[in-house]
């Protein structure tokens, strides 16, 4: 749809021709006999699925279902990158961080935050409405960001909040149209993720995996908010996998698994692709140092009704806090001179795993980061090789775990065309330590069993790094190294040649996807901690990225050294002179 240039100021009369396309008498009829979603609503389960062939909006997260992170928009490219010009910027009113990308339809753009959901007008930063996060009386306010971003589904706005409830908005006015509580924060559970919709439910996840949690997926019905499944991550008595955890205890209650980021989807086999954190406690002995699943595991479940059709465990007895959350990148590519349908993520523990997503097999494997917890990943077991670090830990030492983290929680890219992944990298250890006795269990508390920090940081240090690399081979084409802060902000490449990313230090900027070299930058004054989006208005490419300096990890390098406070940015190429906008 287009819009009317009179119109523009009017978010509601400029929403109105995609609504109207739906008041066909035909539809109206079907609608009636209960077949469609009413007139009216809009964002079908098919106009999620066909995300990335309508550039005008941005549905799903990471540009799509298979959360590439690319966009094949080329207007802007590296020979006109230096008249990309915010636009409008607006604040988003909070002090815990922008980790979230927002959500695009119709010339309206939804943000959300651990205060607040926006809807602004695309065309000039307006705010249309705003609807406050409320919590239980009591709650925590640590941790209230929310990663990801907002859902959208037939006219309905669906997110978490940190008190650990899953709430739907009418993207229309901001009004809550449902609210279910999931979990109980006296037990450890806090939620910070992103749900999805996928084949018509919604799934969401929880947070909490360094306290006595047990992880588990719920699938909701997106009109009413009825449950419809759960899927714990952690098998029960009698469940497959079960046996990897020790018999006659309760370690498998409270045995971690957290949901905490979000899924992927592929409709034709309709799997979701959904990764687990790490197993807890990190210390082994009370789990018996078995593999605990589902931990640190990637799990492709059905969306109707959580069933597990294949599962690939990452790191078998994760006590590293290695995690296996990070999203899967859903492509299909050539290997061998087959065509496979396989699953990319760049795993917290520091190697690139590319998986068959038809059978959760593994096909290669390959650090991005130093590495030194294990020397390399069986392909035939598909299990990681340990190095002596493992005996050491158990004895009692303080080691040094390189790396502490691959990313940090955000989104990597994938180019289709190049056929290399794109990811911000942490060169940064983890110094840990078992406690000297066992912790005692207390509910809800912390529970991890080890004492753990970073090394300080001295001037000059080298934190980490942007990466172009083969998931095949392993083989990094560049590699761009960041000094003094590591960064916490995810990947967009796009068909200009370009990758969009962020600085710790609030910088928005853009790099040559050849070379890594950066091209533009933009001082967004708090620090680029999300992913930003690409789309076009009016047929005229636009990027959009929030700032706002949130969760632990960022916190612990720039806290103090940067402002704080959320705020939204719009950039657009600034017409040439003599030409028309
Ligand atoms: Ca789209």
């Amino acid at each position: 749809m287009k819009y009317v240039a009179a119109l523009a100021s009017s978010p509601r009369c400029a929403r109105a021709p995609r609504s109207s396309q739906r008041l066909l008498p035909a539809a109206l009829l079907v609608a009636a006999l209960g077949l469609l979603p009413a007139p009216g609503l809009a964002q079908t389960a098919e106009e999620l699925i066909d995300d990335p062939q309508t550039p005008e909006d941005v549905l799903v997260h990471s540009m799509g279902y298979d959360r590439k992170s690319y966009s094949p928009l080329d207007q802007i490219d590296k020979s006109n990158i230096h008249r990309l010009v915010p636009i409008w910027s607006t604040s988003l009113m909070n002090q815990s961080g922008e980790l979230a990308a927002p959500a695009i339809y119709d010339g309206v753009l939804y943000a959300i935050n651990g205060s607040w959901t926006f809807a602004i007008d695309l065309r000039t930063g307006r705010q249309i409405w705003r609807t406050p996060v409320v919590l239980e009386e009591g709650s925590r306010r640590r941790s209230s960001f929310n990663r990801g971003g907002p859902v959208i589904y037939e006219g309905r706005l669906f997110r978490v909040t940190v008190d650990n409830h899953v709430l739907a908005l009418d993207m229309e006015t901001g009004e809550e149209l449902w609210n279910q509580k999931f979990a109980d924060a006296a037990e450890g559970y806090y939620a910070t993720g992103a749900p999805i919709v996928a084949n018509g439910v919604l799934i969401s996840g929880m947070s909490g995996g360094e306290s006595t949690t047990r992880g588990f997926l719920d699938g909701w019905d997106p009109a009413t908010g009825e449950k419809l499944w759960r899927r714990y991550t952690i098998p029960g008595p009698g469940e497959p996998g079960h046996e990897t955890w020790p018999a006659g205890t309760d370690a498998w209650l409270y045995g971690g698994a957290p949901t905490w980021r979000s899924g992927s989807y592929d409709p034709e086999l309709d799997l979701v692709y959904w990764g687990t954190g790490n197993a807890e406690p990190y210390d082994p002995a009370p789990r018996g140092a078995l593999d605990s699943l589902y931990a640190s595991t990637v799990l492709a479940i059905r969306p109707k009704t959580g069933e597990i059709h294949c599962y690939y465990q990452y790191t078998p007895n994760d006590v590293y806090d290695v995690d296996g959350i990070d999203e899967n990148v859903l492509a299909d590519i050539e290997i061998d001179g087959e065509m496979r349908k396989v699953m990319i993520q760049a795993n917290k523990n520091g190697f690139l795993y590319t998986l068959d997503r038809t059978d959760c097999s593994l096909i290669a494997a390959h650090p991005y980061v130093y590495v030194n917890w294990a020397t390399h990943i069986d392909l035939a077991t598909g299990r990681p090789v340990l190095t002596d670090i493992y005996r050491d830990f158990l004895a009692g030492e303080q080691v040094y775990i390189w790396p502490s983290r691959g990313t940090n929680a955000v989104p990597i890219a994938f180019n289709p065309n190049t056929g290399l992944i794109y990811s911000t990298a942490w060169h940064v250890p983890r110094i840990q330590r078992l406690l000297p006795e066992p912790q005692e269990f207390v509910l809800g508390a912390s529970s991890t069993g080890v004492t753990n920090r970073f090394p300080p940081v001295e001037p000059g240090d080298l934190l980490g790094h942007i990466v172009a690399i083969d998931p095949l081979t392993g083989e990094k084409k560049w590699e761009i190294p960041m000094h003094d802060f590591p960064s916490s902000a995810g990947v967009l490449a796009t068909g200009g040649g370009l990758l969009f990313s962020g600085k710790i230090t609030g910088e928005f900027i853009a790099l040559d996807e050849e070379t890594g070299e950066t091209l533009w930058e933009f001082q967004t004054g708090s620090s680029v901690n999300a992913t930003a989006i690409t789309y076009t208005l009016d047929g005229r490419q636009q990027i959009t990225v929030a700032s706002g300096l949130g969760g632990g990890l960022a916190n612990r390098y720039a806290r103090g050294l940067v402002p704080a406070g959320g705020s939204i940015w719009t950039f657009a190429l600034m017409p040439e002179q003599g030409s028309a906008p």
